[in-house]
């Protein structure tokens, strides 16, 4: 790459992108009330990041091409924290929550008039506390509870995190010099979800909880990972330093005011209550209301509200004694096991299920637990026909907690894990130092299933129609042995299939065909090597463009790709290794799939000619560009631009309180284009 000296017009531009991009982030991340198009926040993201590449002097750490760091972290440093992080006292019932109402007020001076105190109910996030240290506006430090005098800097994680702003938002508050920011981060429900079953499909280990996801993904050295998991924050608390906050916000309600507007996302649910009766009705409500939010909460956080006698009231060795946690019960009940049932996955992992008399649990009735392997019933002495304790919360697989021993009746049977599989009857094999028992038949109906599943599956090759009933039946009725027999079915071969007409069989002959359409990243995906999930898949195509540079990798080659270990190495050499696999390629080939990279995707220079001998006016405020950024962008990609409206004008870019001109475009019939339209054409 040519380096070359930056000029006005390209700082300007720089400038114009960055802030474009930064309004439009935050609209998608903090407000939830996006302003662009997905396609159109890409394009403009692009175009910044090829002008950072060829002026890189420009570039500064609020970018937000600077998201996500270079190169995977070594390790994460010790720090201190300036003021600890105190954790939140427990109350597991409301008398719990009433002794900590009397406590508190023998602490507090005479002068409160007890029934005139606030207090602010919050929800309790269930994640991992965050302590965020902005300077001069920009954030510097990111560092994790720890033990809450020490944390580790996660900086370049946190970084990675979109709803937290790199530089915050100072309008009326640049006096600020130093202020740390706290708060919770979290996965979302759907978020997690669809986390552990890309792991679960790519043969990892699923997460237990969201809140073990966040743990995991904050101590990732690779931020690049951090990013692709979509974690969210919510601020709770502020300090300032340097600075009398008092003057700012002098209230819990005040200072979460205050945290939106230098550009965080809170949760909104929080809520003023005057007495304790109202944060026990608040605490109640949000008993089941809970069930139907889009993250996971735990308790209710009870704050005092005003700072003066938060001062005041101080901190106990542990905890600050304004605040406590109102915890809800765990979701978990007793049940009997019936019987131990074994799964054969994709993997040929052997998973022992302990089928249940059905419990109702969250909401929905639960009858099925995983109990993950064999070491993991030896750990719980679990035995069919033990009453046991499982749980459930929000969106979690539900797993057996603990066997109630002194319920454990004379006649119950332990669990044996089969020498079998119990799909195909082969010997399974239990490698030493794995806790995972595997059916190594490669022709194995279960493990065929699942290969089949995962490469019609919608992060792989998105064959629509193809449901686990009719892959099952493809593989039961022996139409299919390979990933690659899908591509020799034909109508006729399909209406044999059970409920299968001539329209639906066009129709999946066609989706299938499609899909030789979809790229090699998604291919190598879709082949289901071990540990290799779609960012891995994303990451070892970046280098390895064909299928053939890949196949003649050496282990070495492979674990030097950014991001890729020596686990994830060993596994892909492994594979294409394989004499099998190597068939199943050379027949992927011939049928015609995608195992290269296409041709690079256009630059933004090729494109911009797009709006040439085409003539705009602009005119009226539009929603997130100034007008002339907006002509800008037209003449960039070849339009012309006018300052007022005629019969040679081809369209009017209209905002808000447009006048005249608007007038006059429709009395002479002239197209409309918001500013929206306008970007989406520009994207295209
Ligand atoms: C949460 C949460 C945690 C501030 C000082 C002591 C506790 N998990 O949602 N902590 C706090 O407050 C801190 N608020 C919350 N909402």
């Amino acid at each position: 790459m040519k380096l070359m000296m930056s000029t006005q017009p390209e700082v300007k531009r720089i400038e114009e992108l960055r802030s474009l991009l930064q309004q439009a982030g935050y609209a998608y991340y903090v407000l939830d009330a996006p302003i662009m198009e997905d396609t159109v926040y890409d394009r403009l993201y692009r175009e910044l990041q090829e002008l950072e590449t060829q002026y890189p002097e420009l570039i500064t750490p609020d970018s937000p091409t600077q998201r996500v760091g270079e190169r995977p972290a070594t390790h994460f440093t010790s720090v201190r924290h300036n003021i600890p992080l105190y954790s939140l006292e427990n109350a597991f019932n409301i008398e719990e929550l009433q002794s900590w109402d009397q406590r508190w007020r023998r602490h507090a001076p005479s002068q409160y008039n007890p029934g005139e105190i606030e207090y602010v109910s919050e929800l309790k996030i269930d994640g991992a506390a965050l302590a965020l240290t902005y300077e001069n506006g920009f954030l510097v430090r990111g560092a994790t509870r720890g033990d809450g005098v020490m944390g580790e800097d996660i900086t370049q994680n946190v970084r990675t995190i979109r709803s937290i702003p790199l530089r915050l938002n100072f309008d009326g508050l640049d006096n600020i010099a130093k202020v740390e920011i706290r708060g919770e981060v979290f996965l979302p429900l759907q978020v997690f979800k669809d986390i552990n079953q890309k792991r679960q499909k790519a043969g990892e280990q699923v997460f237990a909880n969201p809140r073990n996801a966040v743990a995991g993904t904050l101590r990732q050295l690779d931020s690049r990972i951090v990013a692709q998991r979509q974690l969210d924050f919510f601020a709770y608390t502020l300090h300032i330093t340097g600075l009398d906050d008092s003057s700012i916000a002098n209230t819990q309600w005040e200072a979460l005011e205050l945290l939106q507007r230098l550009g965080f996302r809170i949760d909104t649910n929080h809520k003023l209550c005057n007495s304790i009766a109202e944060v026990v009705e608040y605490y109640q409500y949000w008993d089941t209301e809970r069930l139907n939010s889009p993250y996971m909460t735990d308790g209710v956080v009870v704050k005092l509200n005003t700072f003066k006698l938060q001062e005041q009231l101080g901190f106990t060795q542990k905890f600050p004694r304004w605040a406590i946690a109102l915890k809800y019960p765990a979701e978990e009940a007793p049940t009997r096991v019936e019987k131990i049932t074994v799964n054969v996955g994709r993997t040929g992992a052997l998973t022992p299920l302990a089928e249940m008399f059905p419990v109702q649990l969250a909401g929905t009735t639960v009858s099925r637990a995983t109990l993950h392997n064999s070491d993991r019933i030896e750990q719980l002495d679990i035995r069919i026909g033990d009453t046991v304790i499982v749980r459930k919360a929000g969106e979690i697989i539900p797993e057996v907690v603990r066997v109630i021993k002194e319920l454990r009746p004379a006649d119950t049977q332990p669990f044996i894990m089969p020498s079998h599989c119990p799909v195909c009857g082969q010997l399974v094999v239990r490698e030493t130092g794995e806790a995972v028992t595997r059916c190594v038949n490669a022709s194995c109906a279960a493990i065929l299933k699942g290969e089949i599943e995962h490469w019609v599956s919608r992060d792989a090759l998105d064959i629509k129609g193809m449901g686990e009933k009719l892959v099952h039946q493809l593989v039961d009725k022996g139409l299919v042995h390979s990933v690659a027999d899908l591509y020799d079915l034909t109508e006729s071969s399909l209406c044999v299939l059970e409920r299968m007409g001539q329209k639906l069989a066009e129709k999946l002959v066609n989706a299938i065909a499609q899909s030789k359409n979809q790229p090699w990243p998604r291919v190598l995906y879709g082949l289901g090597i071990r540990h290799v999930g779609s960012v891995n898949a994303q990451l070892l195509t970046e280098k390895f463009t064909t299928v053939e540079t890949l196949t003649a990798a050496k282990q070495s080659d492979i674990e030097g790709v950014y991001g890729i270990g020596f686990q994830i190495a060993q596994s892909v050499h492994q594979w294409f290794r394989t004499p099998a696999n190597q068939t199943l390629i050379s027949r992927l080939q011939a049928i015609g799939l995608q195992l290269a990279n296409s041709a690079a995707p256009p630059t933004i220079g090729e494109i911009n000619q797009k709006l040439a001998g085409k003539t705009f006016v602009v005119t009226g405020t539009l929603p997130t560009l100034k007008r002339d950024e907006a002509k800008a962008l037209i003449q960039k990609a070849g339009g012309k631009v006018t300052e007022s409206v005629s019969k040679k004008t081809d369209f009017l870019v209209v905002g808000a309180d447009a006048g005249s001109k608007l007038d006059k475009a429709q009395n002479l019939g002239i197209s409309q284009l918001s500013e929206a339209q306008l970007l989406t054409i520009l994207a295209e």
